[in-house]
C-alpha cells in the first residue's frame, strides 16, 4: 500500500519532522525511499535538470505529472508534488490538484509567483509574485479541488526570496494560511540560517512551517526541531547533485585511463542494479509462467 497524506499528517501533528528528499525518476525515488526519508520531493529543479533544462517553467504538467505518477509506482513513501506555479491561475489549478491527487501525491507545494516562473535560488534571479488576493484565490481553488481532506496544500512563499522582506513574508503567510492552507513553504536564499530563523520566530500563524535548507546547510534537523514550528524539511536537489557528482567524477576517470579498468571500485556492481530492478523476481516468474 502506498503511503498516503495522512502518514504525512501524523508526523507534522506529532513533535516530528517529515524528512523529505528530492528525486526526479522512479529509481532516485527508490532510493531515497531505502536510506529512510520520510517521503519523496517531486521537484520541479531536479526534473528540469534531469532534462538538462533551466527550472523556468519549461517542463510541462503532463511531463512532471507522468514523472511523479511513475516514481508513486515504484515506491510506497508519501510524495510531495512540486506544482511550481499550478501550471496556470485558479481555474487551471482545480485540474492540477485532481491530476495530482489522481497520481498518488500526499501533498501539493504551490508557490506565489507568476507563471513562468524562475528557479528560486538563482542569484540575481527575477523573481515576481502574484498579488496576494490572486494567491488566495488559487490557495481556495485547490483546497476546493481536493477529494480527500487530508491531502495536503500548501503554500509557497516566495517574499524573501525576492527581497521584500520579513514582514511582507509574514504578512503573504498568515493571507496563505487564511486562505486554507495546510502548512506554509518559506524559502530563503541567504547563506546563513539568520533570516529564516528570524521570519520562522515571528511567525505565529495557525499553521506550520515547510523549509528548504539548501542554502544555509547548518540548518540541521535537529536545530529545525529545536525551533518548534517547523514540520518538513525539503532537501530539494540532493538527488541530482549526487548523480552529476559521480557521474562526473567517473566518466573523467574513465577518459583519463583510456578505459574502465579502475572505476569499478568507485560505482556499484552491475548485481546491485539488478537487484533495484527486481531480477530476482522476474527469474521467478520465468520458472512459473513461461512454458
Ligand atoms: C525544487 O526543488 O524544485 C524547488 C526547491 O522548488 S528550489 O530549487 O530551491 O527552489
Ligand atoms: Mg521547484
Amino acid at each position: 500500500m502506498r503511503k498516503t497524506s495522512k502518514d504525512l499528517r501524523e508526523i507534522i501533528a506529532g513533535d516530528g519532522l517529515a524528512r523529505i528528499m528530492a528525486a526526479h525518476n522512479p529509481l532516485s525515488a527508490m532510493l531515497v525511499a531505502e536510506a529512510g526519508f520520510d517521503g519523496i520531493w517531486a521537484s520541479g529543479f531536479e526534473l528540469s535538470a534531469a532534462n538538462g533544462l533551466p527550472d523556468v517553467s519549461l517542463v510541462s504538467m503532463a511531463e512532471h505529472l507522468a514523472n511523479m505518477r511513475a516514481m508513486a509506482q515504484r515506491t510506497t513513501l508519501p510524495i510531495v508534488a512540486d506544482v511550481d506555479t499550478g501550471y496556470g491561475n485558479a481555474i487551471n489549478i482545480l485540474h492540477t490538484i485532481e491530476q495530482y491527487e489522481d497520481a498518488g501525491a500526499a501533498a501539493v507545494v504551490i508557490e506565489d509567483k507568476t507563471f513562468p516562473k524562475v528557479t528560486s535560488l538563482i542569484a540575481g534571479g527575477r523573481q515576481e509574485l502574484l498579488p496576494v488576493a490572486e494567491f488566495q484565490g488559487k490557495l481556495e481553488a485547490a483546497v476546493h479541488a481536493r477529494k480527500d481532506p487530508q491531502f495536503m496544500i500548501i503554500a509557497r512563499d516566495e517574499a524573501l526570496i525576492a527581497g521584500l522582506g520579513e514582514k511582507i513574508a509574514l504578512a503573504r503567510a498568515a493571507s496563505y494560511a487564511e486562505a486554507g492552507a495546510d502548512m506554509i513553504l518559506i524559502h530563503s536564499k541567504q547563506k546563513t540560517a539568520d533570516e529564516i530563523e528570524s521570519f520562522i520566530n515571528a511567525w505565529n500563524g495557525p499553521v506550520p512551517i515547510v523549509i528548504v535548507p539548501t542554502s544555509y546547510p547548518q540548518m540541521t534537523e535537529q536545530r529545525a526541531i529545536a525551533l518548534k514550528k517547523v514540520k518538513m524539511l525539503i532537501y530539494g536537489n540532493h538527488a541530482i547533485r549526487a548523480s552529476v557528482t559521480a557521474m562526473q567524477k567517473v566518466f573523467a576517470q574513465i577518459i583519463a585511463d583510456g578505459g574502465i579498468q579502475r572505476v569499478d571500485d568507485d560505482i556499484v556492481p552491475v548485481s546491485e542494479i539488478f537487484r533495484l530492478q527486481k531480477m530476482d523476481d522476474v527469474k521467478e516468474n520465468e520458472k512459473r509462467f513461461l512454458r
